[in-house]
């Protein structure tokens, strides 16, 4: 555990932690056995003593690249009791970026070194300060998004995965301890005794474990999925790709335009992530009048009908994967279309290709089409779709990889899964009447999942992962 910088615990670490750029005050952090010896290089040499205590301390910088004394506020946590759980100090200074920096460097010159990315919050984590499920969660606050996101990293980092996960623990030890006194003492065969009891307690964590799965379930996976919504011209060979990229052929395909009239989904596995595949109706213009009389067995109000679906399934994509049929000249309205997406979230895909070996004609405004991702296809000799999937996979995996609490359910998830089946043997191996120390292996394996949710057990590649993803200075 001692090889990479980041568990070097005895190190004094330094960093600022607020962010870059110009500001009223500006926060830079000290955490280690050192901090106080450290900081005091910056400071008069009749300054304030070694703080006895916690507390908010107002002082001067000396000593910073030859500039008159800086007013600045000391906050000193003493550890244990401190977000690190070792000695830290925050000074707040004037939010001066050369200044800070100069600071900064003068605290690294005296002993401190300089903080890895969440270095502060692991060693928080390796403190007990908090379990792995609240660090992940505090990573999630952080780079939340949207009010909603945010929310669901404010739950979990309140604990709503770690304590109904903390209570399962303890019932699964409990049944751990009453397989081991049955163990002690094999004449008396205690095991038949509290048989039922033990079958009743494994079926309870289980339930646990079944019920935290769900809540995973609900709110994990859709946020897994990474939406790819494919459009374009009627006939442009969209639903034709669509088959090509799931491997079925699940929408109809025809040379009449206008096939696909409401939408299609599909979910694949690229490079394990969850991908959801969605064909869409053709681009065709909506007449309004159609709007204000609806008759449901009316062409024009299906048209209407499957356009508002096409440009809520668009709006909901997080790739838009845009066909251009390549055997025919590019149109006004494709270019329409296409300046109405967002550029960061649309790759072109030309079809057909073997149609078409020439160059699309492409019309005049066509600077718009060369700055976009674009990929040439044929769904007819499977051309470009693997690197088509590349590039999706390539987007999914950068756009998934920003939302630390997906990849935080997905790591519990997993081992909630293992902890769910190794007491679902124990439970039939208690009904079969098998030896005490049978079920006692299943039941180890449990509790060492379990740990492995909130953390009490872990590699150094793993916390690696999860706190490389922090900023500076957390
Ligand atoms: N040669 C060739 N023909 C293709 C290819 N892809 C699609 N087509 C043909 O183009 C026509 C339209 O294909 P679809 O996949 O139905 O096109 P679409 O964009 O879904 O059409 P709508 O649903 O009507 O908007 C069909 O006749 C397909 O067989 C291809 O890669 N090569
Ligand atoms: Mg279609």
């Amino acid at each position: 555990m001692q090889n990479l910088p980041r568990f070097q615990v005895d190190d004094t670490i330094a960093a600022v932690s607020s962010a870059v750029g110009p500001a009223a005050r500006a926060i830079v952090r000290l955490s280690g056995k050192n901090a106080w010896a450290v900081l005091r290089s910056l400071l008069p040499t009749d300054a304030l003593e070694e703080p006895q205590h916690r507390g908010v301390y107002d002082t001067f910088l000396m000593h910073v690249a030859s500039l008159p004394p800086i007013p600045v506020m000391l906050v000193v946590f003493q550890g244990p009791r401190s977000y690190t759980g070792q000695d830290l100090v925050e000074l707040h200074l004037p939010g001066c970026p050369p200044l800070v920096q100069a600071v900064l460097e003068r605290l690294l010159t005296h002993g401190a070194r300089l903080a890895l990315p969440g270095e502060f919050t692991l060693r928080a984590f390796l403190a007990g300060k908090m379990d792995l499920t609240r660090a992940e969660a505090l990573l999630a606050v952080l780079h939340a998004q949207r009010p909603d996101s945010l929310q669901e990293a404010l739950g979990q980092l309140a604990g709503n995965l770690a304590s109904p996960m903390l209570r399962v623990k303890e019932q699964v030890l409990d049944l751990l301890a009453e397989l081991e006194a049955s163990l002690d003492f094999p004449e008396e065969d205690l095991l038949f005794a509290v048989r039922d009891t033990l079958i009743e307690k494994c079926r309870l964590a289980r339930d646990e474990i079944a019920a935290a799965l769900r809540r995973i379930e609900e709110r994990g996976l859709v946020r897994q999925t990474f939406r790819v919504v494919l459009t374009g011209r009627p006939n442009a060979g969209k639903s034709s790709l669509f088959n090509a990229l799931c491997g079925a052929d699940a929408a109809l395909v025809s040379p009449v335009p206008g096939t696909t009239r409401d939408y299609l989904t599909a979910t694949r596995r690229l490079d394990g992530l969850l991908i959801e595949l969605v064909d869409t109706a053709g681009i065709e213009p909506v007449r309004a009048e159609t709007n204000q009389n609806p008759d449901p067995t009316d062409a024009d109000t299906i048209t209407v009908q499957a356009q508002a679906f096409r440009v809520q399934e668009v709006r909901r994509a997080q790739l838009v994967v845009y066909c251009l049929p390549r055997n025919e000249p590019v149109t006004g309205e494709d270019l329409d279309a296409i300046q109405s997406l967002d550029p960061l979230r649309t790759v072109l895909v030309w079809t057909k290709a073997d149609l078409a070996p020439e160059q699309p004609t492409v019309a005049a405004s066509s600077d718009m089409l060369a700055r976009l991702p674009s990929v040439v296809t044929s769904a007819m000799t499977g051309q470009g779709l693997n690197e088509l999937e590349k590039y999706i996979a390539k987007q999914a995996r950068a756009c998934l990889d920003v939302d630390p609490l997906a990849v935080s359910l997905g790591r519990c998830q997993h081992h909630l899964r293992q902890a769910y089946s190794a007491l679902e043997q124990a439970e039939a191996l208690l009904l079969q009447n098998e030896p005490a120390e049978l079920i006692t292996v299943e039941v180890r394996t449990a509790l060492e999942e379990l740990g492995a949710v909130l953390g009490e057990i872990y590699t150094e590649d793993l916390l690696d992962r999860i706190f490389s993803r922090f900023c500076i200075g957390k």
